[in-house]
């Protein structure tokens, strides 16, 4: 007897022998330069007249995947597409003047380069480090290059360190201030080593595992591990309300495709729902586009500081395995994520992808006032999620589908601050004082969503939406009277909006032509966190790159090669790739295929409270039924148990 593996769904993400596949059809492929370095690995995903075609009659369209190179010896990008069925390369082509991420290696190789360079050692000894066992050297991306560096052409990056005493170490406790070593990527040389000046190492261990953290030079001393939590316990006796088929996902009226990248990390596809017999669209794909966390401190180690963390670190493949009980409670479901590493052949992260249900409190209630009986009922949401730890800090990526509707995004922030050295009994100009000695400078870390939006069709419109007040006269004597103001977005160049949170701004993606009971195009509202500007200068290197933060709201025209907000090679790029770029054929946006693109920031100035691990803090938004439905889609949820409904006592 022989059993055959289903067909993936067609926008499942490679297989771990897909990426064998890929990996092996490059290597073979007559172009191919020995010691490239394999950067992106993925699906290359079919277009959607294929997957509504599959949709339709269960065709499926070929798989292929898509690879990014780096041909080092050129200082060349290379942009191969794989035949998965046939192991074939059918597209090659170079990139000039792109720059990749650092490799692993080229990470590893570059810190030990650092290690041993003379000028780098004696600078540390000029602070007393005399053994590096212990010390953290971090090739950062630079956000900052002076001319001199640009003029090189090379690809480059700038090593910062921390000095641990022993391996278990928070090394982030220990900044060496002041040091910064130049690194040419492609050579693994130590171009130039910056010393600014001595500043002493901080004299307290920052440490936070509680085997280390209750020494008497840790600050803070932590006196002990409160000992009154009493155990909460979700137990799921009849098993989860969702079922997990593959990469596709079915929970109450929800269906998606989960899917998953070596650079954006977790990607919905296909969010539907079903609703009274008719499945309806929602969105076609959702992932981060990009992130950038730009430093607000002039000082030398903390100008360089501006990473675009998903392009320039590598986010999917930064994921971290998840345990049960620890990071998911609950009857969890986990996908495991594959990604490349640097030789072309898969990674496999345990448990990379969390799937499980939440309460979320009360959905809805009310109570009747003549009858005393209280009709309530519990919400809840599944939840999606991943974490990855870049450097420092830790990031949990959380989508939630809800009972009614609603579709959330929650960024979690957590992990460690990156920190200064500053004179003790010095207050500085730009962060706070976390510990004696040590503190945490400004900074704000920006994301940008993508959202493919497909509100009961592929034609979709954007309105703004603000609160303006009616103005006075007869038709308003009371002079209370507003309206929610619906401007329509027609075109990229106008298509580029800030939140107003005082109007209470917010996003309406409609389609016009699929009418809602009510006479009301069907639409989905996006609903803004709080936001926040870039404050830096206006030709500020960094910022160049950076466009997408000046603006929290974009809505371009359906390019599927449109991908990433800062543009597919940030690394060092000049500036005014991505949306700007995108947006810059001011192509109409009203009724047609678009895509919403959503800015939102975690603004950090750092608090005392963040060290020595900072406490999650989120940043996110939603997108919420607004006339898609005719009434709450809410009100068929099961009341919670039988005396729920039944009149309480009031005494
Ligand atoms: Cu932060």
């Amino acid at each position: 007897m022989t059993t055959s593996t289903p067909a993936p769904h067609p926008l499942a993400p490679l297989s771990e022998q897909e990426i064998v596949t890929a990996a092996a059809a490059v290597r073979a492929y007559h172009e191919f330069a020995d010691g490239s370095v394999f950067v992106f690995t993925s699906l290359r995903e079919p277009g959607k007249p294929a997957i509504d075609e599959y949709e339709r009659d269960s065709r499926l369209p070929p798989r292929e995947a898509s690879v990014v190179l780096y041909d080092g010896s050129q200082r060349l990008i290379i942009e191969a597409a794989v035949s998965l069925a046939d192991g074939k390369v059918f597209s090659w082509r170079s990139v000039p003047g792109a720059r990749p991420k650092a490799s692993r290696r080229e990470w590893e190789t570059a810190a030990e380069a650092v290690k041993a360079d003379p000028r780098w050692l004696g600078a540390l000894s000029r602070r007393g480090v005399t053994d590096v066992s212990h010390v953290e050297v971090q090739p950062w991306p630079p956000g900052y290059t002076d001319s001199g560096d640009a003029a090189t052409g090379r690809r480059l990056a700038k090593a910062l360190a921390w000095v641990g005493l022993s391996e278990a170490d928070n090394t982030f406790a220990r900044p060496v201030e002041n040091v910064v070593a130049t690194i040419d990527l492609d050579t693994l040389t130590v171009l130039d080593v910056e010393d600014h000046g001595l500043v002493p190492l901080p004299p307290r261990a920052g440490n936070y595992a509680p085997e280390l953290a209750s020494d008497p030079g840790n600050f803070p001393v932590l006196a002990g591990l409160r000992d009154d939590v009493r155990p909460i316990e979700i137990t799921q006796p009849e098993g989860p309300s969702f079922g997990l088929d593959g990469h596709e996902l079915r929970w109450q009226r929800w269906r998606l495709v989960v899917g998953y990248t070596p650079r954006e990390g977790l990607v919905l596809h296909r969010v539907r729902y079903h609703d009274q017999g008719r499945e309806r669209s929602v969105l076609h794909r959702a992932s981060l586009s990009e992130m950038w966390v730009p430093y607000g401190d002039p000082a030398p180690v903390h100008r360089v500081k501006a990473v675009f963390d998903e392009s320039e670190a590598g986010l999917g493949a930064l994921a971290n395995p998840l345990q049960l009980g620890c990071d998911c409670l609950g009857e969890i479901r986990y996908l495991d994520a594959v990604v490349n590493g640097d030789d072309g052949e898969p990674r496999r992260v345990t448990n990379a992808i969390c799937i499980h249900e939440e309460d979320t409190g009360v959905a809805w209630k009310h109570t009747h006032a003549q009858t005393g009986s209280a009709e309530v009922r519990r919400g809840r949401r599944l939840v999606i999620s991943s974490f990855a730890t870049v450097g420092n800090y830790d990031y949990g990526f959380f989508w939630y589908l809800h009972t009614d509707g609603t579709i959330g995004y929650e960024i979690k922030l957590t992990g460690i601050i990156s920190t200064g050295a500053v004179a003790g009994g010095t207050q500085p100009a730009h962060g706070t004082v976390v510990a004696p000695g040590l503190y945490g400078p400004n900074h704000q870390h920006f994301f940008n969503v993508r959202l493919d939006m497909a509100v009961d069709g592929t034609a979709n419109s954007v309105y703004e939406v603000d609160a303006v007040p009616s103005p006075p006269g007869p038709g308003n004597p009371a002079g209370n009277a507003w309206v929610a103001r619906e401007l329509p977005l027609e075109r990229e160049a106008s298509a580029q909006r800030l939140a107003d949170t005082a109007a209470g701004r917010h996003w309406l993606i409609v389609n016009e032509s699929v009418l809602s009971g009510h006479g009301r195009p069907v639409g989905y509202q996006l609903l803004p966190g709080p936001s926040t500007l870039p404050p830096l200068q206006p030709d500020a290197p960094a910022l160049l790159r950076a466009q997408f933060a000046t603006r929290h709201l974009w809505v371009t025209a359906y390019d599927p090669a449109e991908l990433y907000a800062a543009g597919d090679y940030p690394y060092q790029h000049p500036g005014g790739a991505g949306l700007p770029a995108y947006a810059s054929a001011n192509r109409p946006v009203r009724d047609t295929d678009i895509v919403v693109w959503h800015t939102f920031a975690a603004h950090h100035v750092v608090r005392p409270e963040d060290w020595p691990v900072m406490p999650v803090t989120t940043a996110g938004f939603q997108l919420r039924p607004f006339g898609f439905f005719d009434a709450s889609p809410a009100l068929d949820l099961p009341r919670p148990a039988a005396h729920c409904h039944t009149a309480g006592e009031t005494a």
